[in-house]
């Protein structure tokens, strides 16, 4: 499945530039770091260009590592170009990308989303794998080079299949992701102590405002199965937003029994950001590009609405039969 060109063209460059998508999440930052201890296993520089700064509890994973969040006034040297965990790259916003369209490296995508843009020159797309890090794991064993992990390659790894599975627990998770697991483990992965620095991290101010919007801001639609949750910028500034903070809250919505899809909504000064949620026979990023200049995977997608909050909602609303 992997190109044969890749390992020939990894093996003659030695100056890689590593990018994820913007907001990077745990399987971005977690793809970054095992890339980056790859080439460091290779004997390669590298540099890690964030398109803006990693949530705080990711900022760990990262210590140690050489990397930088894009400005574009500087340059970024480099004879090789990977793209992590996206899938276009209008995905590392819109400043970001513009130099990305302009490099004339090679450019080679590691992702697991479906239906890639034609934006690199090798494309490895696996949208089956439950993360970035499983499409890295698979391209390491089809060139042989699994023998190389160690275990700053393996955080990484598990860090990536730890949250894009939500612990191990959705539909994407296989066999194969559990002998993936089961290898990371058998070279003395502290697997605990990555659940620990992700969720076990919560400020106060963190835990009130997902209290806060369970009790205040939750909004059930019992005939449709489905849960709306918003906040304004006004409560995320109460509760002392910090980036990260709402990460996962949407998916409390699919734990209330009878309900299979729920949609969260943040104000933010551009406009409004979606998050949606689905599971069984339910899925959601049609909707959310036919709707609201988004799109995912079928079970968790994102979008936006450049307007007011109340304006989104009510567009939202209208179109409730249609999730
Ligand atoms: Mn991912």
């Amino acid at each position: 499945m992997t190109p044969n060109h890749l390992f020939s063209t990894l093996e003659s460059h030695h100056n890689w530039l590593i990018t994820t998508h913007k907001g990077p999440d745990g399987d971005a930052v977690g793809s970054v770091v095992a890339w980056a201890a790859y080439a460091a296993q290779c004997g390669k520089n590298y540099l890690i260009v964030f398109p803006d700064q990693p949530a705080a509890y990711l900022c760990p994973f990262l210590e140690g590592y050489n990397w930088k969040v894009f400005a574009a006034d500087q340059t970024y040297s480099g004879d090789l170009l990977f793209a992590l965990d996206y899938n276009s790259s209008s995905r590392v916003g819109e400043v970001m990308s513009a130099w990305f369209d302009n490099q004339t490296l090679p450019k080679v995508m590691l992702d697991h989303h479906p239906n890639p843009a034609d934006f690199v020159q090798i494309p490895i797309s696996i949208p089956t794998a439950c993360s970035t890090t499983e499409v890295i794991y698979h391209v390491l064993e089809d060139l042989g080079q699994l023998e190389r992990i160690n275990l700053a390659m393996a955080k990484g790894l598990y860090l990536g299949l730890m949250t894009d599975t939500g612990s191990f627990r959705f539909p994407s998770v296989s066999a194969y992701t559990h002998q993936m697991t089961a290898h990371l483990l058998s070279l003395g992965l502290a697997q605990h102590e990555i659940h620990e620095a992700v969720y076990d991290v919560n400020s106060v101010t963190r835990l009130q405002l997902r209290g806060y919007a369970i009790a205040e801001k939750l909004q059930l639609h019992p005939a449709q199965r489905l849960g709306i949750m918003s906040l304004s910028k006004e409560e995320l500034k109460r509760f002392a937003y910090q980036k990260g903070d709402t990460e996962g809250l949407v998916n409390v919505i699919l734990s209330i029994e009878g309900y299979d899809a729920g949609v969260f909504m943040m104000e933010t000064e551009e406009g409004v950001k979606f998050s949606f949620r689905s599971k069984g026979q339910r899925f959601v990023n049609a909707f959310a590009q036919a709707h609201f200049n988004g799109g995912g995977h079928q079970y968790a997608a994102g979008g936006f609405y450049a307007g007011s909050l109340k304006d989104a909602l009510a567009k939202l609303e209208s179109l409730i039969d249609q999730i």
